[in-house]
């Protein structure tokens, strides 16, 4: 898992397209790469550096409860959303809003998540085991700022791991994860994170053992100011994955962070970069 990450900050370093982007920062990126993992290997964190974990587990459970407000965040510490945020905390209808309550034509809301357990359960050889975010009425305008963005009720940001798809095959639930805009150095680490702990969750609510981790990426880019952190983390030797202890709970939503244990996690140390917004 690692050294395909490592292999991917490589290529783009070496034989990536400098592009412009959104934020005015620059970028050097490939398009339509994808990484996978076995989680019977371990958690997928990466070892070259240190990840932040309480912030990746605070996210996730953060999107679990339908939370779109910085203020539970910040209750525990993770300050990962605030540049994006409204002086009251507010970030639109980002994935929480999406994962737990899509409006629907209908009027009535939908619980993704809850649903998703759900068919998983009761016909797990569905092929439409789906969390979407890509909600397109929500979506903001790329000429607006974030906040300008959430005062007109839309997203602060378009959602950038936009589906879910899980399988059920030989016991195992396995996790497709597609993500339309990846910045490797600071938000891929995560966003594959996350999603195994969300694979293991659910997994463990449906009875399953947790198979493959799979991160499809569309535009995976390092950004300009992040290539001397790239080059120091690709000098640094990948070290042993951690394990998860999650504990048994009644239901997925019923989640704390005291519910997380990893163990085993020796990473080389952090590397601070600054992120474009
Ligand atoms: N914008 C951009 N340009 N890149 C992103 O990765 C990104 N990610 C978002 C929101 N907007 C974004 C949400 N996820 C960090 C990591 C993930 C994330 C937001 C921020 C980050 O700054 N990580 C630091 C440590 C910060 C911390 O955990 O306290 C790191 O070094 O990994
Ligand atoms: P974009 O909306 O113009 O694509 O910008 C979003 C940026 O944030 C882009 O660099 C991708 C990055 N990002 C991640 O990599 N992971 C995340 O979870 C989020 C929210 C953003």
């Amino acid at each position: 898992m690692e050294r395909q990450y490592l292999n991917l900050l490589k290529e783009i370093l070496e034989t990536g397209a400098d592009k412009g982007d959104r934020t005015g920062t620059g970028t050097r990126a490939v398009f339509g790469r994808m990484m996978r993992h076995d989680l019977k290997n371990g958690l997928p964190l990466l070892t070259t550096k240190r990840l932040h974990i309480r912030s990746i587990i605070c996210e996730l459970l953060w999107f679990l409860q339908g939370g779109t407000n910085v203020r539970y965040l910040h209750e525990n510490k993770v300050t990962i959303w605030d540049e994006w945020a409204t002086e009251t905390g507010d970030l639109g209808p980002i994935y929480g809003a999406q994962w737990r309550s899509w409006e629907g034509s209908d009027g009535k809301r939908y619980d993704q998540v809850a649903a998703v357990i759900d068919s998983i359960r009761e016909n797990p050889d569905s092929r439409r085991h789906i969390i979407s975010a890509w909600n397109v009425a929500l979506l903001p305008s790329e000429k607006k700022s974030p906040q300008d963005n959430v005062k007109d009720g839309k997203m602060a940001l378009a959602p950038c791991h936009v589906m879910y798809q899980f399988q059920v095959a030989a016991g195992r639930l396995s996790c497709m994860m597609t993500q339309r805009s990846g910045d490797i150095f600071l938000g891929i680490p995560y966003n594959t994170a996350s999603t195994a702990l969300l694979t293991h969750m659910i997994a463990r609510q449906c009875g399953l053992e947790p198979g493959e981790v799979i991160h499809s990426i569309g535009d995976l880019h390092l950004y300009k100011n992040h290539f001397d952190q790239a080059r120091l983390q690709l000098s640094r030797e990948p070290r042993a994955l951690p394990g998860l202890k999650l504990k048994n709970k009644p239901s997925i939503f019923d989640y704390t962070l005291d519910d997380f244990e990893i163990t085993g996690y020796d990473p080389h140390p952090a590397i601070a970069a600054p992120i474009a917004v």
